[in-house]
């Protein structure tokens, strides 16, 4: 009977998956829902056989070349792997893993959620209620913007942008995508999605864009200032997917100005800091990086994490393998 391996998880995760890799694998839980300090990472990677971290653990090079030789795996608990340093890790032979596409409905949702929230000015509204401030009614007050004929710009069409597109086409909005490289034609067709070859071009011509690429050296700051001000100024932006894809000081200060007309974040430049000159910005939706955050996804993340290490244990590559490569 081979030796369990040990398996040390970062953060607090649903109770199914916990039992589940207790009985699996030698586990080493985290029972409190706070990220480990890095005296205790740096304990996790001198230990651990495979290490399951999540978005809110810094991977770099450094903890990877002071890990202990025994660490063979990091098996990811999100898809974003951003956070870990996959150079570092290919280099030292350690195999990478993520959960994609089990999270791919629930972001779209709320990628709508944020979309409808910002353009017709959900919370704001919501605020005006609590706040005991509401007069009643009336004919021009609260007015957002109609979705409905718009044009929407998705950067990055990918699993999640796809999803996306084909709730937004239920909503009667006219779908545009750039990506570095063009959809199969028959996806295409299904979203009646119009392919920009210029994301500078499409950004000058849309209503809303959304983000929906994952964070790489390539697309840091894709929306940079320049870029930025290539919107026409009733556009709005959201973005669930990473907030260093947008250069998030000069948003905040073309939001502060009018020159673009709102946005909805899910994510921000520097988590869980956020800007305070957001925080009083009235057309702005704000929320705390909740885009996969549904108890099933959460427990087919946890599902995902613990085939992707018992398929790696037995001596198979792992479904979910990352390769830089593929980025
Ligand atoms: C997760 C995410 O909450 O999967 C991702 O990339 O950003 C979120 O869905 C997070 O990554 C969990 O580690």
């Amino acid at each position: 009977d081979k030796k369990k391996p040990l398996v040390v998880v970062t953060r607090k995760l649903p109770d199914v998956i916990e039992t589940r890799m207790m009985e699996l694998f030698d586990t080493r839980l985290n029972p409190d829902d706070v990220p480990l300090t890095p005296a205790q990472m740096q304990d996790a990677m001198a230990l651990a056989e495979v290490l399951v971290p999540t978005v809110t653990d810094r991977i770099d090079r450094a903890l990877i070349e002071a890990a202990g030789p025994q660490l063979r795996m990091i098996a990811s608990f999100g898809t974003g792997v951003d956070h870990i340093d996959l150079k570092a890790a290919r280099e030292r032979g350690i195999v990478v893993t993520n959960t994609p596409g089990v999270l791919t409905e629930d972001t779209a949702d709320m990628t709508m959620a944020l979309l409808l929230a910002t353009a017709r000015r959900v919370a704001e509204g919501e605020r005006l209620v609590r706040s005991g401030q509401w007069t009643g009614w009336g004919p021009t007050t609260m007015l957002g913007h109609r979705i409905s004929g718009k044009r929407l710009g998705i950067l990055g069409m990918g699993r999640i942008g796809s999803a996306l597109a084909r709730r937004a086409r239920a909503f009667g909005m006219s779908i545009h995508y750039h990506n570095r490289r063009r959809v199969h034609p028959e996806l295409e067709q299904e979203l009646e999605a119009t392919y920009w070859a210029s994301l500078d071009q499409m950004l000058a011509r849309m209503d809303i864009i959304s983000i929906n690429c994952p964070h790489t050296p390539a697309t840091y700051h894709l929306l940079s200032e320049r870029r930025l001000k290539l919107l026409r100024p009733h556009c709005y932006i959201v973005n669930t997917s990473r907030g260093e894809v947008i250069d998030e000081v000069a948003l905040t200060r073309m939001l502060s100005k009018g020159e673009i007309a709102g946005a909805g974040l899910d994510v921000f430049e520097h988590e869980p800091a956020v800007n305070p000159k957001l925080l009083r910005l009235d057309n702005v939706v704000l929320l705390p990086h909740m885009g996969s955050a549904t108890i099933e996804g959460r427990i087919d993340m946890g599902e995902k994490v613990v085939i992707n290490i018992k398929t790696f244990i037995d001596g198979h590559t792992p479904p979910d393998r990352v390769l830089e490569a593929l980025l």
